[in-house]
């Protein structure tokens, strides 16, 4: 009997070690995919009192200009009839950019929402704000999380290149935004539209009145996020948009109408950040249905209204002569839209991605009807505004952008750049210099359609077909990334495969970008 109890005793132990030994095993599985990450797991938290910088005044004489920013939500490079659309009509644009100047090799510096802003209101590469991605709802349903995590999961597996997981949940009030720098100078600041820098109806420490400006009115993030609340400066007056979506260009309109007519005594920087053509698609019954390019192009044309009564409010209050407009987009279009034949969508790093255009308008200053070529980015607005106001940079971090006003006002062709970076989140994928564009790898975000940005393995003919990897374009003869000349100028890529490495090398040791 004693033998038997012990062989049980025994038993248990083993299946109880057993047991154990799985559980222990599936929770190492588990805890990866469940685990959150931040940004400062790779980067580090700011250095304490960053957020206490004050800019000076460098310039009094300056010129002081208002500012209306117009940033258009995934509108392409192809779809403004002045950049060879035909399908939808955009009369205000273009009639922008014959009293301005056009700029044909303009990029956003991401190619998507979150990060594409983060670097205009700072100036700096969004690697080191920490919004490499977007960030979500605070209160995002539950299926919508779970989809997500299936999709970091997939990440896992080599399927999708997602590193949400890593991105900030908004602008640290570390940063100094552009809204705060033209602060320095006088300026009242208005921002309407999406945010998208922080979900601030969960936390207030990302509304745009925590970060310069003096008033808002809009809606934290994308409209295919849910939910969507309508805030008014620091107060909620929906809780959820819903599909209740046609109204929003015209809401943001009238907002910024009265934001204009409200400046008189002080300039005043608007910050017009459109809701459209991002999807899902609406436009009001005055333009549903009547453009030639389905609900995007009816979203185009009413955003092409908005700026025809923008402009008639400059006119109307005598200020047109005085304010620079700038009409641009966050990133290149999504499912719809036109790329204008460019290679790539949103989220990836070929030009379809990142390039979108730029019309900059300022009567007297600005040359009329011009067009240049010069490769831009638009962390360069924010060095650029600065300099307008009189305002100096910050003297305590990086800047990334440089200062475009002389090329903007034609005193300059052109400017003197080292290279434009291309990131996928923190993943440095390829840099362009002068007609040069080099990738060392291109991500897979909007799997399963760019097989062409995926390595072969072995097996499956890597041999017969070679590698994809890297790859040199020459973008004065190959706009469209047709070509891999890498064979053929092999001292190129090898220098711009150094230039590449170097520039990753001081971004690692430094990527905040604070000066020690
Ligand atoms: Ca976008």
């Amino acid at each position: 009997m004693a033998g038997s109890r012990r062989r049980g005793l025994k038993k248990r132990i083993t299946y109880t070690v057993i047991g154990l030994v799985f559980l222990a095993a599936a929770a190492n599985l588990v805890y990866p995919l469940l685990r959150s990450h931040s940004s400062d797991d790779l980067y580090g938290p700011y250095p304490p009192g960053a957020g206490d910088t004050k800019l000076a005044i460098v310039d009094p004489g300056a010129p002081r200009p208002n500012v209306v920013l117009i940033y258009c939500d995934d509108l392409g490079y192809g779809d403004l009839g002045s950049y060879g659309g035909r399908a939808i009509r955009t009369p205000n644009v273009d009639r922008l950019a014959a009293g301005g100047s056009r700029f044909t090799n303009y990029y956003a510096c991401n190619a998507v929402c979150a990060p594409s802003r983060a670097g205009l209101l700072t100036g700096r590469y969004p690697f080191r704000t920490g919004v490499i991605g977007n960030p979500y709802p605070g209160d995002e349903p539950l299926s919508r999380r779970a989809a997500r995590k299936l999709g970091s999961i997939l990440k896992g597996l080599g399927v999708l290149d997602l590193r949400e997981d890593y991105a900030a949940s908004g602008l640290s009030a570390s940063e100094i935004t552009l809204a705060e720098a033209l602060r320095t100078a006088g300026y009242r600041t208005g921002m309407v539209g999406k945010w998208h820098l922080g979900d601030y109806s969960r936390q207030p420490a990302y509304n745009p009145l925590r970060h310069g400006f003096d008033f808002y009115f809009g809606v934290p993030h994308s409209n295919d996020m849910r939910p969507c609340p309508l805030f008014r400066n620091t107060k909620m007056i929906e809780a959820d948009i819903g599909d209740n979506q046609a109204r929003l260009t015209g809401l943001y309109t009238r907002e910024a109408v009265q934001f204009i007519e409200s400046s008189q005594e002080r300039p005043f920087f608007l910050y017009l950040a459109h809701t459209f053509p991002h999807q899902p698609l609406f436009a009001s019954q005055r333009f549903a249905g009547k453009s030639k390019a389905g609900k995007y192009g009816d979203a185009v044309e009413e955003i092409d209204w908005s700026l025809g009564e923008i402009v008639a409010c400059l006119a109307r209050t005598g200020r047109e002569d005085n304010t620079l407009i700038i009409f641009t987009s966050d990133n290149g279009p999504w499912f719809e839209g036109s790329p204008g034949g460019l290679r790539g969508r949103k989220g990836q790093s070929y030009e379809g991605g990142f390039r979108v255009p730029f019309i900059v308008r300022w009567p007297g200053r600005v040359p009329r009807n011009r067009v240049n070529a010069t490769p831009l980015i638009n962390l360069d607005l924010y060095p650029t505004l600065l300099a307008l106001a009189g305002v100096g940079l910050p003297g305590d971090r990086v800047v990334d952008g440089l200062d475009i006003s002389g090329l903007l006002t034609g005193k300059a062709d052109t400017i003197s750049r080292e290279a434009i970076y291309f990131y996928h989140y923190d993943l440095l994928e390829g840099l362009r210099v002068g007609k040069w564009k080099y990738f060392r790898k291109l991500n897979r975000y909007t799997w399963p359609v760019p097989m062409d940005a995926a390595p072969i393995p072995d097996r499956l003919g890597r041999k017969q077909l070679g590698n994809r990897w890297p790859l040199l374009y020459d973008l004065e003869n190959d706009p469209q990334e047709s070509y891999n000349v890498l064979a053929t100028y092999p001292q190129k890529g090898a220098e711009l495969a150094a230039r590449l490495a170097h520039w990753e090398q001081l971004a690692a040791a430094n990527p905040r970008g604070f000066k020690k």
